[in-house]
C-alpha cells in the first residue's frame, strides 16, 4: 500500500514524501544537526562508538516493519513515519463529531493544539536525558541493547512531535521545536515541562519500573491522541503506539526477572520470610519489600501525568476535537458527552470520597482510571511469577491519594492503603512507603555492569527469549574500547 514502506534514500527517512515537501525537509534539515548535538550531549553516556543491534523500522505495516542490525547510535536513522491515512475519516467526538478529520491545523483550535504537542514532545528527549547513565551499570548486553532500543525510539518519538511542529506551525513551531532541544530534565532554570520527566532514573529497577509505569502514561496519552480530529497527529501517534509496546515489555519483563530471581534465589537459600530483608539482601538479590516501594513511587509519579482530576483544559480538549478518550471510536454514547456524569475521587469534609463530575471535566480522571486498571493487569501477571515460586508474597497498586503533587489530593499524605496521615506522621513513616536513602544505596551496590556475553547480574533472570530470536550468547552490543 501507498505510504507504507519508508524511503532511506533521503537524509531524513520518511513515509510521507518529504521529498517533494521542500520547505518542510529544509526546516527538518536545519533542525537536525542541532538534535546530533543534543544526542551527543544528553544521549546515552560512554557508549556513543559501540555497535548495537538495534530494530530499525523500514515499513509502518504492522507485520513486516522491523529490520534489525549493528549500528552506532548517532547513526541510527531517524524517520518521519506515519500510520496509513483512513480514506474518508471523521472527526469522531465533540463539537466537530462527524465532520472530516482535518489535514491542516484549525485555526480556532491552534494553540491549544501546539501545547498538546508540545507537552508530547518534551517527554521524548527528557526520558533519553533522564536514562543516560545507565549503560555503564547494564546487568546484561541483552538489557544494554533494551535500554538504547527505547532511547533511540524516545528520539524518534521527538522527531514526529518536531515534524507536526514544523510542517503545521510556521514560526513559532520552529521556535518550540528549538526550545524542545533546550530543556533539560532535572535543570533549575529550564527543566523539562511534566514532574516525573525532572526526576532521577538512578538504578536498572528504576528504569523498568519507569518503562512499565511512566511509558504506560505515554500510551494512554498517544491513544487519546491517536483519536485526534487533527489527523496528521492522529496518524503519528497511531505509529508511535507499535513503538511504545516494546518499550513497555522491557519494563514488565525487567521487573518480572528481577522478582523470579528474588524469589529462585530465597527458595535455593531455604529463605521463606519475604520481610527478613536483610537476609534477602544478603543473597545479592533485591527484597520484595524494596520492589513494592518502587512500585509505590513510580506508579504515583506517573498518575501525576494524568493532570488534575477534574479539568477544563481536558474538557476543552475534548470539545475542540484534539485529544478523545482511550478507544473512543469503541465507546458507546454521543462522543459528546453534553450530560453524562463521571466518579471522580475528591477530599470532601477531610475525607476521600467519590463524587459524580460532569463527564467532560472528568477526562484526566477517566484516562487515569483505565491506566490504573491497565497498569492492575501488569501487577497480577508479576505475582503470578511469585505465586508459582511459592513464596508468599503480592505486590499492589498503592491507593491513587498516596504520594501526589498534582490534582485533589496533593494537599494531603496518605498510605498506600488510602489511610490520612498527618505531615509528622508521614515523615516518620514516609520510609516505610518508598525507597529511603539506605534502600537507594543497597540497589546501587549491586549495579555492577555485566558486558560478558549470555551472562546476567546477580540481582536479575535471563529472559526467555533473545530480541530477534538470537540465542543466549548473542553479543547485542559490540562495547567500543
Ligand atoms: N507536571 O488542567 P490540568 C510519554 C499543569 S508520557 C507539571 O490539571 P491538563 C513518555 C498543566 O500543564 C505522555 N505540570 O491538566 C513516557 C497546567 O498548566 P498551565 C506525555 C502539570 O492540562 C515515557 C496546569 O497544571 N503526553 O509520552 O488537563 C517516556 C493545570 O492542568 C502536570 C501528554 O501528556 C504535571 N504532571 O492535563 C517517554 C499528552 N499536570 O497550562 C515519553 C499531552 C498538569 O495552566 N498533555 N500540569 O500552565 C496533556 O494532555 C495534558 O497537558 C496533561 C495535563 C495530561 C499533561
Ligand atoms: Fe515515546
Ligand atoms: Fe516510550
Amino acid at each position: 500500500m501507498l505510504g507504507m514502506d519508508v524511503d532511506y534514500s533521503t537524509k531524513i527517512p520518511n513515509n510521507i514524501g518529504l521529498t517533494e515537501d521542500r520547505r518542510v525537509l529544509k526546516a527538518l534539515e536545519g533542525w537536525h544537526p542541532g538534535y546530533i548535538d543534543w544526542w551527543m550531549d544528553m544521549g546515552p553516556e560512554g557508549f556513543q562508538e559501540s555497535l548495537v543491534y538495534l530494530r530499525t523500522a523500514v515499513s509502518v505495516d504492522p507485520k513486516g516493519w522491523a529490520k534489525f542490525d549493528y549500528v552506532k547510535m548517532p547513526e541510527y536513522r531517524w524517520g518521519i513515519l506515519l500510520a496509513p491515512q483512513v480514506e474518508g475519516r471523521k472527526v469522531p467526538f465533540g463539537e466537530h463529531l462527524g465532520e472530516p478529520a482535518w489535514q491542516e491545523v484549525p485555526g480556532e483550535h491552534r494553540a491549544m493544539l501546539r501545547r498538546l504537542i508540545v507537552i508530547q514532545g518534551d517527554t521524548e528527549p527528557a526520558s533519553v536525558e533522564q536514562q543516560r547513565h545507565l549503560g555503564a551499570t547494564a546487568p546484561s548486553l541483552y538489557d544494554m541493547r533494551n535500554l538504547f532500543q527505547v532511547n533511540v525510539e524516545e528520539g524518534r518519538h521527538l522527531w514526529a512531535m518536531v515534524y507536526l511542529l514544523h510542517k503545521y506551525f510556521g514560526r513559532d513551531g520552529r521556535e518550540e521545536a528549538d526550545e524542545l532541544l533546550r530543556r533539560r530534565s532535572g535543570s533549575q532554570d529550564h527543566p523539562r515541562m511534566l514532574g516525573a520527566f525532572n526526576e532521577a532514573t538512578p538504578d536498572w529497577l528504576s528504569f523498568f519500573m519507569f518503562t512499565f509505569f511512566t511509558d504506560r502514561d505515554g500510551k494512554m496519552q498517544l491513544e487519546s491522541l491517536a483519536q485526534s480530529g487533527f489527523d496528521p497527529l492522529s496518524r503519528t501517534c497511531r505509529f508511535m503506539l507499535t513503538e511504545e509496546a516494546h518499550h513497555m515489555f522491557v519494563g514488565e519483563t525487567g521487573v518480572g526477572r528481577t522478582i523470579q530471581r528474588t524469589c529462585e534465589a530465597m527458595k535455593e537459600a531455604g529463605v521463606n520470610d519475604p520481610f527478613d530483608v536483610e537476609k534477602v539482601r544478603a543473597l545479592g538479590v533485591i527484597d520484595l519489600p524494596t520492589i513494592q516501594k518502587k512500585l509505590n513511587l513510580h506508579y504515583s509519579l506517573s498518575l501525576d501525568l494524568f493532570g488534575s482530576e477534574v479539568s477544563t483544559n481536558a474538557a476543552n480538549a475534548f470539545n475542540s476535537g484534539l485529544k478523545g478518550r482511550f478507544q473512543e471510536t469503541k465507546i458507546e454514547d454521543d462522543h459528546q458527552l453534553k450530560t453524562a456524569t463521571y466518579p471522580v475521587l475528591k477530599m470532601v469534609d477531610g475525607k476521600i470520597a467519590r463524587v459524580d463530575e460532569p463527564a467532560l471535566t472528568a477526562l484526566n480522571m477517566r484516562l487515569r482510571d483505565d491506566y490504573t486498571d491497565d497498569c492492575a493487569k501488569g501487577v497480577e501477571r508479576w505475582n503470578k511469577i511469585i505465586e508459582k515460586t511459592g513464596v508468599q508474597f503480592r505486590l499492589k497498586l498503592p491507593h491513587t491519594a498516596f504520594h501526589r503533587q498534582i490534582g485533589e489530593f496533593k494537599n494531603i499524605e496518605a498510605t498506600p492503603d488510602g489511610e490520612l496521615l498527618d505531615a509528622d506522621a508521614w515523615a516518620k513513616r514516609r520510609n516505610e512507603f518508598i525507597p529511603s536513602s539506605a534502600d537507594g544505596d543497597f540497589i546501587a551496590s549491586l549495579m555492577k555492569p555485566v558486558w560478558e556475553t549470555g551472562k546476567f547480574a546477580s540481582w536479575i533472570a535471563p529472559p526467555k527469549v533473545g530480541i530477534d530470536n538470537k540465542p543466549g550468547d548473542f553479543e547485542y552490543v559490540k562495547i567500543a574500547a
